[in-house]
């Protein structure tokens, strides 16, 4: 294997899709990798999703589950955790074309929760050792959910409880949260006021990390320089190799190209989400690998956003 090309949060944009592929040309050395949500939003969910099956059947490509396709599993199972904040544009297909829709579900989740390569990790937002030992249970060796039985024991308990497998799944594809100290806030792009910020899982802390410091998605808000009241759950950690993630709509510093300063969370972590879907760019992170499957470079390839 010569390299990986990982693409981010497609959403529906085939057009985009196809110029990019393009762009990075046949190779039938590189594996093209996407990091899930393949679907909602996007006007184009139907032509994505075939291409996609068939890059994977024709082994030119393996895609890990994103938390869309994991909430489009829960509610065809009537198992929706909490109420999401996006739209279903997925789920419309239950009526609209249930063979389709039907048919995709099952396809969904033969997704890996993961992909764990020697050099390089792919997950949708969160790469966690401890919970992705936790999750193993229901998983495959290829980290792909074994039965039906992972999506209600990781529902609610017998008490009603969200459950530790619960948490683990969503903590994976969604990332997770930290509660900001009592009265602080900050508004968020939608002008929403919020009290939990997204996290720099990846980061090392001590005694002396602030709050600002930590803080993902964030925009321009100012966060507190309070430091960390809650060290002990902490639960990011430095991972044990490089990791690509989406999820996160990221912006490129300009418009007209995503850069590898713009992917890089930090010299291991990489995000290659770059809001396609909402007038960014659609970014592929190039890995190239020596013969003994060590990184021997990094770069970026993209497409601008067709929804303009
Ligand atoms: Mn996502």
């Amino acid at each position: 294997m010569k390299g990986f090309d990982v693409i981010g949060d497609v959403h529906g944009c085939y057009d985009e899709l196809c110029e990019l592929l393009d762009k990075l040309g046949e190779d039938s050395e590189r594996r093209l990798v996407f990091v899930g949500d393949l679907v909602d939003r996007g006007s184009q969910q139907k032509e994505c999703i075939a291409l996609v099956r068939t890059l994977i059947e024709n082994g030119k490509a393996l895609s890990v589950m994103g938390n869309h396709e994991y909430n489009a599993i829960l509610k065809s199972l009537n198992l929706r955790l909490k109420k999401d904040l996006f739209g279903d544009a997925f789920c419309d297909f239950a009526i609209s074309d249930p063979d389709f829709y039907f048919d995709t579900i099952e396809w969904m989740k033969t997704l890996p929760l993961w992909l764990d390569f020697p050099s390089l990790g792919v997950v949708h937002a969160c790469w966690n050792s401890r919970l992705m030992r936790l999750l193993s249970p229901y998983l495959d060796s290829e980290h792909r959910i074994k039965d039906d039985s992972f999506f209600k024991d990781s529902c609610k308990d017998a008490a009603g409880c969200i459950t530790k497998i619960a948490d683990a799944a969503e903590i994976i594809l969604k990332g997770t949260e930290l509660t900001l100290p009592y009265g602080e806030f900050f508004v968020d792009k939608d002008g929403k006021v919020r009290t939990e910020i997204r996290y720099k899982w990846w980061m090392k802390v001590d005694e002396n990390t602030r709050y600002s410091d930590v803080a993902l998605s964030v925009g321009d808000s100012k966060i507190t320089d309070r430091k960390l009241e809650q060290l002990k759950g902490w639960i990011g950690k430095e991972p044990p190799k490089n990791i690509v993630v989406g999820h996160y709509w990221l912006r490129s510093r300009s418009p007209d190209t995503v850069t590898l300063e713009d992917v890089s969370f930090s010299d291991k972590v990489f995000c290659t989400d770059f809001s396609c879907v909402r007038k960014g760019r659609l970014a592929a992170v190039r890995f190239d690998l020596n013969a003994d499957d060590s990184v021997k470079g990094i770069s970026v390839e993209s497409v601008p956003s067709k929804n303009i």
